[in-house]
């Protein structure tokens, strides 16, 4: 990312997490309520934890807006960590010296020395030397991704400026999926939002709750697949002439950031290994009475999910992930005491069953992180009128696309 720069800070149960994007261009209305409601989206879900329980995330805007619109400074905000009054001594930043208020603030004082296989504990304090595990587990948590949620709802705005819409679901939890089918922005949109699962099958939820009670029941958790959807996307966004700025490049490693993320698809991805090529890519069609900016260029298929050599062909995009089961077990795996090197079982933190649903959340807000730095690598300028302008003269080009050269 070289045009939209996202820096996060903030350990789970400190006083905030605090995020600052820096790029986006001048006059761009800022849509304070989506930014809450995206926030909203990223804590229901079924299978969430206690901790959802305790927060209401808000952002607060602290730098780079004036009177609701953007000043092209970096933007600053913050979401407030409800559940810091209950871990102030924990994560205070200075000594503690008083003594613990309570038998509760005790335990939590008392270093964490059991890592759980599957998070960062064990590999990051070897890393950073660390010989209670907290120090690593407070950053490496999830809660992080509350601010990426509120990062992306300032990419979707300016996306917005140029027609892009978008949309994420959940397509599978355990062994309970959704048939393969290309879904529109608009069918998704309407589709996940009276599912508590984000599913756009009724029945299909049905069978992923019951994946999730069953794990519940076993003190187990849950994995999945989440898809993103973006329309209108302007053909050309990515390149192909160097290999880190390639778009399904960029997408994946935003995917892959996110934590419990294991694998990233493009279109029909893995499924296409099956198939003969002929099988697979999808035929050009030309239609000269249409003037849409796809200068008349179409396509029945999209299996290559809106991206061929990197960039964008103006088809859908379309990006699964793959998230492994959270690795907090409420019935731990074995694990070894990092000072006493005593086999044992790994230490038991409130956590979630599945997170499948949130992830859908934060997956799409780190899309569209990716594709607003293609937007403003492409048409990028300080105010957004220019950046409207040069998207103009681009597609009135597009538009015009091969014409002169027709025989
Ligand atoms: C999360 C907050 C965390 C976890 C979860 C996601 O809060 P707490 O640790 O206080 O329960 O519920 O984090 C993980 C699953 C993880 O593995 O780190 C959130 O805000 O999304």
């Amino acid at each position: 990312m070289s045009g939209l720069v996202f820096h996060s800070a903030g350990e789970s149960h400190g006083p905030q997490l605090t995020g600052i994007l820096e790029g986006l261009p001048a006059g761009m209305t800022v849509d304070f309520a989506r930014i809450n409601a995206d926030l909203a989206e990223r804590q229901r879900g079924f299978g969430r934890g206690g901790r959802m329980t305790v927060e209401s995330d808000r952002c607060v805007i602290t730098a780079g807006v004036r009177h609701g619109v953007t000043l092209g400074s970096p933007i600053a905000f913050y979401i407030t960590n409800k559940d810091w009054d209950n871990w102030q001594a924990v994560m205070s930043v200075t000594d503690v010296e008083s003594a613990p208020s309570s038998e509760h603030e005790a335990d939590l004082l008392r270093p964490r020395t059991v890592p759980r296989p599957g998070h960062a504990d064990l590999a990051g304090a070897q890393k950073y030397d660390f010989a209670d595990l907290r120090n690593v587990l407070e950053r490496a948590s999830a809660r992080e991704t509350a601010v990426r949620v509120a990062a992306g709802a300032f990419a979707r705005m300016l996306l917005s400026e140029f027609g892009v819409g978008m949309a994420a679901h959940v397509v599978r939890i355990g062994g309970a999926a959704m048939p393969a089918k290309a879904w529109t922005v608009e069918e998704v949109r309407a589709g996940v939002a009276g599912s508590d699962v984000r599913c756009l099958d009724p029945e299909v939820s049905e069978a992923m709750r019951a994946e999730i009670r069953a794990a519940a029941a076993a003190g187990n958790t849950v994995g999945g697949v989440v898809e993103v959807v973006a329309s209108g996307l302007v053909p050309g966004l990515g390149d192909y002439v160097q290999w880190d700025r390639r778009l399904d490049g960029l997408l994946a490693q935003a995917l892959m950031s996110v934590p419990s993320v294991k694998g990233v698809e493009i279109g029909d991805g893995f499924a296409q290994t099956s198939h003969r090529g002929s099988e697979v890519h999808d035929e050009i069609h030309h239609d000269r009475a249409n003037t849409t900016r796809q200068s008349g260029f179409y396509r029945l298929t999209n299996r290559a999910g809106g991206l061929e050599g990197g960039v964008t062909n103006g088809a859908d995009l379309v990006v699964r992930a793959a998230t492994k089961p959270l690795p907090t077990l409420n019935q731990p795996l074995g694990s070894v005491d990092i000072h006493t090197k005593e086999a044992t079982r790994a230490f038991v933190e409130r956590s979630d069953i599945c997170s499948v649903p949130a992830a859908a959340v934060v997956c799409e807000a780190m899309v569209a992180l990716v594709l607003a730095d293609a937007y403003l690598q492409a048409f990028g300028g300080g105010a957004l009128s220019d950046i409207r302008d040069r998207f103009a003269a681009y597609v009135s080009r597009l538009d015009q696309f091969g014409a002169a050269k027709a025989p």
